[in-house]
């Protein structure tokens, strides 16, 4: 199936439904609709066809959704950018993925500085979609054709596109509206940004397959959020960890009001501690449904909706997952002992854009190596215990440290540098920078420099002076034993 034929349950089954609130207006199923055909007129009118790559780099919005469903109908891959990637970053990402035109505002267009690509300006879009027909032009196509690609920081320090399809989407949204009891009555609160696949496959999938009532906001405002729930009472809440630990910053008798009219908090993205998840029960009578998934494969462990959702660990495999974990040398592992994850199923990537080395080396005998240690219960639950790379996860956005200490090694003053994970209460983790100075050291240029041409949350939260990083005799760096340094 394809994710047209998947939203027109909704498009064609319930036009006259209030489908999605956004600031203030309220659009029915029909009404979205037709806004997606316009700009998928405009889009084609624009020279864009089927199997080309359109890069949007934008922040929630409405047109975010006109555009998604536009290439979705076209057979145009979407490339969503992250909003906060800066020049060097975007740079790589329109190298690689070639995109025939990158659509994104006046002001952030400010930050393509050397981009060699078509630039769409949404406010021109806005201008123009409104003149183009309503006429619905989709495609024909199928299951396998790519419908995204989306880029993860790799471990090398440049990141790759993960192409996914139409069947990972679909078969995503069908499994989350099973395991999770989605009905159109459902009312979704998303604050998800919409250009990672927590936001786009769960949040908007969900919406659209369900055919329940979406409320999209431009990001989680901690101090804004309370107030959007208390007004829409939402059914449905996907977060990250850190948005979850900021909801436990509300009064009492907000969390509690909250709690009473919603039936599902999910979390993910990011490791929940065991104490946000009591606390969080405590304050909204709610126990997070934790669960587990990659840009690469989507959704692929989740806890019971009915049954327990046992804290810590990332629950029961999803329908058509198949997973195993496995030794270094490839053997399965016993239940209670620590293994490598090893995926396979319909929700699997099709590996990454133009990186043939690179999705051979990601996968082993046909099974997707995630990179995430793992322990399975006597019960069948699993629990993730680390990461076989160093990747940073802060706020739910991935660090690989290797792409900062490359930037860090560029600037003047640095002789060596490493960067490591530090915890911190509220993103889970930060990164901090550890370097060797040629001649004086100046903490406030590195990050100046960082600021200017790096995404917000990469910018290391401190930079600590070192005499030398420790290294193995072979000259390994030994980041374990860099100083502890604890965030204030
Ligand atoms: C953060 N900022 C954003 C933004 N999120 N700007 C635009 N859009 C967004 N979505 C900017 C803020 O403006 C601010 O900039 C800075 O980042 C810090 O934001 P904050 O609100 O002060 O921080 P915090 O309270 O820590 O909250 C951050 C957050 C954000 C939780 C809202 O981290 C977030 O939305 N995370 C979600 C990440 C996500 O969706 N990951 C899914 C990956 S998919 P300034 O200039 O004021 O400093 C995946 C697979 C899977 O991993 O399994 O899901």
């Amino acid at each position: 199936m394809t994710l047209p034929s998947l939203f027109d349950l909704s498009f064609l089954g319930r036009r006259d439904t209030p489908a999605l609130e956004w600031d203030g207006a309220v659009f029915t199923f029909g009404e979205i609709d037709e806004r997606a055909a316009r700009m998928a007129n405009l889009l084609t009118a624009r020279g864009l066809e089927r199997g080309d790559r359109l890069c949007v780099y934008l922040g929630n919005c409405l047109e975010y959704v006109d555009l998604y469903l536009a290439a979705t109908r076209l057979g145009v891959i979407f490339v969503p950018v992250n909003v906060l990637y800066r020049d060097r970053e975007i740079r790589h990402i329109l190298q690689d993925a070639e995109p025939k035109a990158l659509i994104t505002t006046a002001e952030q267009a400010g930050f393509l500085s050397g981009a060699s690509v078509a630039v769409w300006l949404l406010e021109e879009l806005r201008a123009e979609v409104g003149a183009q027909a309503a006429t619905r032009r989709v495609e024909v196509t199928d299951g396998d054709t790519p419908a995204a690609i989306v880029y993860t920081s790799g471990t090398t320090g440049a990141s790759k596109g993960a192409v996914l399809t139409h069947r990972n989407f679909v078969v995503n949204a069908v499994n989350l509206l099973t395991c999770w009891q989605f009905t159109a009555g459902d009312r979704m609160l998303l604050t998800l940004p919409l250009f990672h696949v927590h936001g786009l496959g769960n949040g908007i999938h969900c919406w659209l397959a369900s055919g329940c009532m979406l409320r999209l906001t431009e990001r989680f405002a901690h101090e804004r959020a309370a107030g959007w729930m208390t007004e829409f009472q939402p059914t449905v809440f996907f977060g990250v960890p850190t948005m979850y630990v900021r909801m436990l910053e509300w009064p009492e008798e907000t969390a509690a009001a909250i709690g009473k009219g919603m039936r599902l908090f999910v979390s993910g993205s990011a490791p929940l501690p065991a104490q946000v998840l009591e606390d969080f029960r405590a304050r909204f009578g709610h126990t997070i449904l934790e669960r587990y998934g990659m840009s690469e494969t989507l959704m692929n462990l989740t806890n019971p909706y009915v049954g327990e959702r046992r804290a810590g660990s990332v629950g029961l495999p999803m329908p058509g997952v198949s997973v195993r974990n496995l030794d270094p040398d490839g053997n399965d592992v016993a239940d209670g002992e620590t293994g490598e994850l090893y995926l396979r199923g319909p929700n699997l990537f099709a590996g990454y854009w133009r990186r043939e080395e690179a999705t051979a080396a990601a996968h082993r005998d046909g099974w997707f190596r995630t990179g995430d240690i793992a322990v399975r219960s006597a019960d069948g639950y699993y629990t993730l215990q680390g990461r076989r790379s160093d990747l940073i996860i802060s706020g739910g956005f991935n660090i690989y440290p290797r792409e900062i200490e490359e930037f860090l090694a560029e600037q003047p003053g640095v002789k060596e540098v490493a960067v490591a994970a530090a915890a911190d209460a509220r993103r889970g983790e930060v990164p901090v920078a550890y370097v060797v100075a040629e001649g004086k050291f100046d903490a406030g240029a590195l990050e100046r420099a960082c600021r200017a041409h790096l995404a917000s949350f990469k910018i290391p939260r401190a930079f600590v002076a070192v005499e030398a990083l420790p290294r193995t005799a072979l000259g390994k760096i030994q980041k374990h034993l860099l100083p502890k340094w604890e965030s204030s």
